[in-house]
C-alpha cells in the first residue's frame, strides 16, 4: 500500500513530523494498526538496520530514525491499549544493562499492556539486581528482557543466575527475546520461555496462564 510505503521512506529520511502525520492518515482510513506497524514503521527500521551495517548511513541517522519510528508509535500506541481487560498478571520488562535499545521492548510492552497485564517498565541500561529486586517486590509473575546487543545477551542469564541465587524455588517466569536471541539461547541461559516478535511474545506470556 502506498501510503505504508511512504511510512517506510519518510521514517528512513528521518522525518518523524511527517511520520506522526502520515500513521494517522492510515488510521483515518481504516489500515488496521498491525500492518501499520510491521508494513510501515518495521519495515522500514529494518532497513535502517541493513544500510548501517553496509556503512552506507551513521548513528546519527539511526537516531533520527528512531525518534521518527516513537513518532508513529505514539499514534498507533492508544489502539493497541484500547479495551483493557482484568489484568491477566503483572509483568516486569526491560532492555538489560548495558543495552540502549528499546523500541522493541516498548512494543512487546505495549501489547502486553493491551492484551491486559499490568506492565512495570523499567526501561533500557536496567541492572540485573534491578529485575529481580522489583519482580520480588512488586510479587510480579513475569520477568521480560531484551537484548539487541551480541554483547549484552549475557546479562540474561546474569538476570536467571540471580533470580535463582534469591529465590530458588521461584515462580517468576523469564520471557527473553530481542533480534539475536533465538529459542535455543534461551534455553541454554535457562529462560522460561523465548518470543521472536511483539505479538509472538504476548502468546507466549499467555501460554502461563493455564498452568
Ligand atoms: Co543499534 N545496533 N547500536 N542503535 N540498532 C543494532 C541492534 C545492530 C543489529 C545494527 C547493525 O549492525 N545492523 C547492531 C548490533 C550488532 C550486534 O550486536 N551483533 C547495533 C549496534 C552495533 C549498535 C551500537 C554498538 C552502534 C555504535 O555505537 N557503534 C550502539 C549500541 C548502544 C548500546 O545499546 N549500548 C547502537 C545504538 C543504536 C541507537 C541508540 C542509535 C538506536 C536505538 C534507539 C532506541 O532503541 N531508542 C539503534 C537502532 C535503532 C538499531 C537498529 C537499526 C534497529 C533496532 C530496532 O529498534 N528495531 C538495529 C538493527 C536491526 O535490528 N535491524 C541496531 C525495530 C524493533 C521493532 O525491533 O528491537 O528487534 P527489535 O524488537 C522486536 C523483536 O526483536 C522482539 O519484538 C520486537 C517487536 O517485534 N523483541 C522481543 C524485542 N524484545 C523482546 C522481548 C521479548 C519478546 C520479544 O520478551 C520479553
Amino acid at each position: 500500500m502506498k501510503i505504508l510505503e511512504e511510512i517506510s521512506k519518510y521514517l528512513q529520511s528521518g522525518d518523524d513530523t511527517k511520520v506522526r502525520e502520515l500513521t494517522q492518515t492510515a488510521v483515518e482510513v481504516k489500515i488496521p494498526p498491525g500492518e501499520i506497524l510491521d508494513d510501515g514503521l518495521i519495515a522500514g527500521m529494518n532497513i535502517i538496520g541493513i544500510r548501517f551495517k553496509a556503512h552506507e548511513i551513521f548513528l546519527p541517522d539511526v537516531l533520527l530514525a528512531a525518534r521518527a519510528m516513537y513518532a508513529g508509535m505514539d499514534v498507533l500506541k492508544p489502539l493497541f491499549i484500547q479495551g483493557q481487560m482484568p489484568t491477566l498478571g503483572k509483568v516486569v520488562i526491560g532492555t538489560v544493562q548495558g543495552d540502549l535499545h528499546d523500541i522493541g521492548k516498548n512494543l512487546v510492552a505495549i501489547m502486553l499492556k493491551g492484551a491486559g497485564f499490568e506492565v512495570i517498565d523499567l526501561g533500557h541500561d536496567v541492572p540485573s539486581e534491578k529485575f529481580v529486586e522489583t519482580a520480588c517486590l512488586q510479587k510480579a509473575g513475569y520477568i521480560g528482557l531484551s537484548s539487541l546487543l551480541t554483547t549484552t545477551m549475557p546479562a540474561m542469564k546474569e538476570v536467571i543466575r540471580l533470580l535463582k541465587e534469591k529465590q530458588p524455588d521461584s515462580a517468576i517466569r523469564v520471557i527473553v527475546g530481542g533480534a539475536p536471541i533465538t529459542k535455543e539461547y534461551a534455553t541454554e541461559i535457562g529462560a522460561d520461555a523465548y518470543g521472536f516478535d511483539a505479538m509472538n511474545a504476548v502468546d507466549v506470556f499467555k501460554s502461563f496462564l493455564s498452568e
